[in-house]
């Protein structure tokens, strides 16, 4: 059975008119991608919900990615006229530049237009003699955000976690810097735009693995790995690069994924595969 790398949840609609709501309410949208396959893990509709905020597309992971490909992609959106930088969310100086970046950007942006700008702040119920920015963090499941917002706040104030939806409430969190955080994401859903697309979403985490059979992902994770990064898989396992089977295989033997009888155990050998990938124990690998 091969995997339906397109499979969309039913909550999304939902999800994205609560969206609609939040984002009325801030000045500036920060989205996450992921830095291994920005194009995948971003969402369309949001370049269309983020009109007449500053928008700021931020490039994350970027310590698990390709380096060549992330420098690539950070000219690609910017030649394209989007806002966009390569963050670790990890490091509190990553963070920072983001919020030196956007802090400028809204006073420029607003300076001209003062009215505006106290109207849209009054509206939102803040004081405008502040002229505090308000900002909110989107991105599909898994791509950072609570990490994002927990090193961005300075403190454990957003749970973090390896599965989707693990972040509840809803609070503002007033910055170092008099900038307003809301400390809930809004989490986009996103229809993979080709079965490629939803595979990288399936490799990065970000699609339910419930929904997944992880021999078939991990086997479609090593055939891409054989043709994007040759070399890698055995310079980390000691297996020989064949086909896709056959190494998925000599990897489960090196490993000791055996079942009685020396039977290879796909399951464990996929579930090892994909979590080396997912935490860049295969080195930093790109998607996109
Ligand atoms: N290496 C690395 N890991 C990250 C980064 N951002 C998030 N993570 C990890 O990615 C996983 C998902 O992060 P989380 O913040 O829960 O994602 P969310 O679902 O978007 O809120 C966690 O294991 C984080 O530790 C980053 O910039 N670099
Ligand atoms: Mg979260």
């Amino acid at each position: 059975m091969s995997n339906n790398y397109q499979w969309f949840p039913g909550h999304m609609a939902k999800a994205l008119r609560a969206m609609r709501e939040d984002i009325k309410l801030v000045d500036v949208l920060i989205e996450l991608v992921d830095a291994r396959a920005p194009l995948s893990t971003g969402n369309p509709v949001l370049q269309e919900l983020a009109e007449g905020k500053i928008h700021i597309k931020v490039l994350n992971k970027s310590d698990m990615a390709d380096p060549e490909a992330t420098k690539r992609w950070v000219t690609f959106f910017r030649d394209r006229g989007d806002l966009a930088l390569a963050v670790d969310s990890k490091r509190k100086q990553d963070v920072t530049t983001v919020e030196t970046m956007l802090t400028r950007l809204a006073r420029d942006e607003f300076k001209e237009s003062d009215a505006r700008f106290e109207a849209a702040v009054r509206a939102a119920g803040g004081d405008p003699g502040k002229r505090n920015v308000r900002i909110m963090v989107t991105g599909i499941p898994n791509v950072g955000k609570s990490t994002f917002i927990n090193t961005f706040a300075g403190k454990a104030s957003a749970k973090t976690g390896n599965k989707p939806g693990v972040t509840r409430g809803k609070q503002w969190i007033r910055l170092k810097s008099g900038n307003d955080l809301l400390d809930t994401p809004g989490v986009l859903y996103v229809k993979p735009l080709s079965e490629e697309s939803g595979m990288r979403l399936a490799f990065l985490g970000s699609l339910n693995d419930n929904n997944l059979s992880v021999d078939e992902l991990a086997l479609d994770f090593v055939k891409w790995c054989l043709e994007a990064y040759p070399g890698s898989l055995s310079a980390k396992y000691g297996v020989e690069e064949t086909d896709g089977l056959e190494t998925m295989e000599a990897i489960g033997a090196k490993r000791g994924c055996l079942k009685k009888g020396g039977i290879i155990d796909y399951e464990r050998a996929a579930g090892l595969i994909i979590d080396d990938f997912r935490n860049a124990r295969l080195g930093r690998l790109s998607l996109e």
